[in-house]
């Protein structure tokens, strides 16, 4: 049975999780609009990861004899002023999203749930991944600047990355 405490520090995770797959999702369509192709299907695959990663923890506090919280959710930030800009709050997102799980990890300790701590652990190894390809992509925004042409192989080249393919992208 989960402690009161855990169920509710899980249950606001759930409502973390969901809303980064929103935000990916709108930034999707954005990039979508924008005639930027590869950038949406990678946003829109990372969309669907992050709702992986609330149902993980829907079906975790269920079966822990706990009762998991759908959330309502706010409308997305629906425009960005360019791919910099929609990355850039991509990056500043997962920051706050480790943070969070750190918190989490934290309150287990503090509770004594081992095993509530021990299923967090996959989270905080993902983290380490995402932060780190979005850090890898602005990197290579950075480079590339404003020149046409390195946007235009940006786009074909993101469409096959994602975050377990970050080490070595998908041919
Ligand atoms: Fe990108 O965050 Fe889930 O965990």
């Amino acid at each position: 049975m989960l402690k009161e405490k855990i169920e509710e520090a899980l249950n606001t995770q759930i409502k973390i999780e969901a809303e980064s797959s929103q935000i990916y999702l709108a930034m999707a369509s954005w990039a979508e609009t924008q005639g930027l192709g590869g950038t949406a299907q990678f946003l829109y695959r990372h969309s669907d990861e992050e709702r992986m990663h609330m149902l993980k923890l829907v079906q975790y506090v269920n079966e822990r004899g706990g009762k998991a919280l759908i959330p309502k959710l706010e409308q997305p930030e629906k425009e960005y002023s360019n791919l910099h800009n929609l990355f850039q709050t991509l990056l500043n997102h997962e920051i706050h999203v480790s943070a969070e799980i750190n918190n989490l990890v934290e309150i287990c300790l503090n509770e004594k749930d081992y095993t509530t701590h021990n299923f967090m652990q996959w989270y905080v190894a993902e983290q380490i991944e995402e932060e780190a390809l979005a850090r890898t992509i602005m990197d290579k925004l950075n480079m590339i600047g404003q020149d046409k042409g390195g946007m235009y192989l940006f786009d074909r080249d993101i469409e096959n990355i994602s975050v377990s393919s970050s080490i070595t992208p998908a041919k």
